[in-house]
């Protein structure tokens, strides 16, 4: 079979039906809180003081608003192939039916990126939040257990250790996988009640931080470059935007939800944009708020909002703020697992994966082998990987999905004019080329590091599909 062959939009229509045990219960408001609730995560509470503190210094506010221009293209393309094309593979299916087979493999390859790798970011946040709610009670476990051998761990004394082996965020990947495995949908309810804790955690932190911000911590708003390209300067900031990027991530997990949605034509457009645009008044507020609280050079830590709330008087709301992020983190995981295992699942029904990703457990009815693959896979990710490294693979792979998107809306309209469209992206091609244009410098900006590692990440996939993955494909394409 050609490596281009395209899945048919027919094919598809045919397949969604298939899908039909899927409820369609989900409305407009449950789209917007699912967004939120894989949206508001460690990007926030965790990456945003490392990239103030490295890249962008109070400026981290402009790569906020830079990251959400190109997230807000993103995120019109994919609305209009999500309600176009609605079957739950999200990018893999898009880029199936635009560009082929192989190009459809290297975006499932890279989602894994997205999701897996996004997971496993979440999870050392996750952990680093939980160690320093055990200090704030006096209970100090061995620091060789609470961090991957490259991430310092502060001591009781205040001096830092190194660790071997990130238990916690080990652990919390093995239960949500097996939570996952037992078929515990996370049901709009309680993603909702997780979302309330989240976006109050953040307005606590903006309503109380506001009092107690010092003008002098904004100055100078842009610190001046140190010689080194994307540190502090325009082109840190510009970096700074592509880490933070990370932030965005998940409002294109609402594309995935589009079985399960009553009228998607309308509902998922506003689940995707609604849920980006809160996000981005919230994360625009927060950062200000940090930045204005502690100087910049201070945040350099796993859980900078400790830091910034020690600024304030109310330092008893440090231990209350900590237990709504580490809740809020449990729900982006989660989405996170469930994500990529709905896409390997379909991946693996294509015949571009082993068999082994599909198989359904015959009392729990979810994909357990997939999940426990996964839970070792992103489980060793989270024990040994330091945040950064995975947080940078997480955003330069979610960008790609995003590039290839857009570029989906282009091709799609240029090859299938005709087909029905029941939500269009405006102003065609001027929003999916600046999207393509803002989500290519934010993965240039990543630095070359992060490019050598994507590119050995496809390098790897490639071999998998060469060798394994074209030969195993399902007929009945185009
Ligand atoms: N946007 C999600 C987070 O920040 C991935 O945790």
């Amino acid at each position: 079979m050609s490596i281009w062959a395209k899945k048919s939009l027919e094919s598809i229509e045919a397949e969604a039906e298939g899908h039909h045990q899927l409820r369609r219960s989900l409305g407009p408001y449950d789209l917007i809180m699912l967004g939120i609730g894989a949206i508001i995560g460690a990007g926030l509470f965790s990456i945003t003081g490392i990239a103030a503190a490295e890249n962008a210094g109070p400026a981290i506010v402009l790569s906020f608003i830079i990251a959400a221009i190109g997230c807000s293209f993103a995120g019109l393309c994919y609305s209009e192939l999500a309600t176009m094309i609605p079957l739950a593979g999200s990018t893999y299916t898009y880029a199936y039916v635009s560009m082929g087979q192989m190009i459809a493999w290297i975006i499932g390859w890279t989602l894994v990126l997205e999701y897996a790798i996004g997971a496993a970011t979440v999870s050392i946040s996750w952990s680093a939040y939980v160690v320093s709610l055990l200090y704030d009670f006096g209970i100090y476990p061995p620091p060789s257990l609470l961090a991957s051998p490259w991430q310092p761990v502060p001591l009781s004394d205040g001096t830092m250790a190194y660790g071997y082996f990130n238990l916690p965020a080990f652990l919390i990947v093995t239960l949500i996988s097996l939570i996952l495995i037992r078929g515990i949908k996370e049901s709009a309810m309680l993603n909702s009640v997780i979302v309330v804790i989240k976006v109050a955690v953040v307005l606590i932190f903006v309503g109380i931080g506001v009092f107690y911000i010092r003008p002098e911590n904004y100055h100078p708003f842009i610190p001046p470059n140190t010689g080194t390209f994307g540190e502090f300067g325009w082109s840190g900031v510009i970096r700074a935007a592509g880490v933070v990027f990370f932030a965005y991530i998940g409002f294109d997990a609402v594309s995935t939800a589009v079985q399960e949605t009553r009228r998607p034509q309308k509902s998922i457009p506003i689940g995707i944009l609604g849920s980006l645009a809160v996000c981005t008044v919230l994360y625009i507020l927060f950062a200000l708020v940090m930045v204005g609280l502690v100087s910049y050079q201070k945040l350099d830590v796993a859980a900078p909002v400790a830091t910034a709330i020690a600024q304030t008087p109310f330092m008893w709301l440090n231990s209350l703020i900590k237990l709504g992020i580490i809740a809020g983190f449990t729900s982006v995981i989660l989405v996170m697992l469930l994500g990529q295992s709905r896409i390997f699942y379909i991946m693996s029904h294509d015949g571009l994966l082993p068999k082994v990703f599909s198989d359904i457990h015959p009392r729990f009815h979810t994909p357990w082998k997939c999940n426990l693959i996964l839970m070792l896979f992103v489980g060793a990710f989270g024990a040994f990987a330091p945040l950064s490294v995975v947080g940078h693979m997480t955003s330069i792979g979610t960008l790609l999905a995003f590039v290839i998107v857009c570029g989906g809306v282009l091709i799609l309209r240029y090859t299938r004019p005709s087909v029905a469209r029941p939500f269009r992206t405006p102003w065609v091609p001027f929003v999916p080329l600046m999207g393509i244009l803002t989500c290519l410098i934010m993965m240039v900006f990543l630095g070359w590091e992060n490019w050598l590692r994507l590119i050995a990440w496809i390098a790897i996939g490639m071999v998998i599909y060469i060798f394994w993955g074209r030969h195993h494909a399902k007929p009945g394409l185009e």
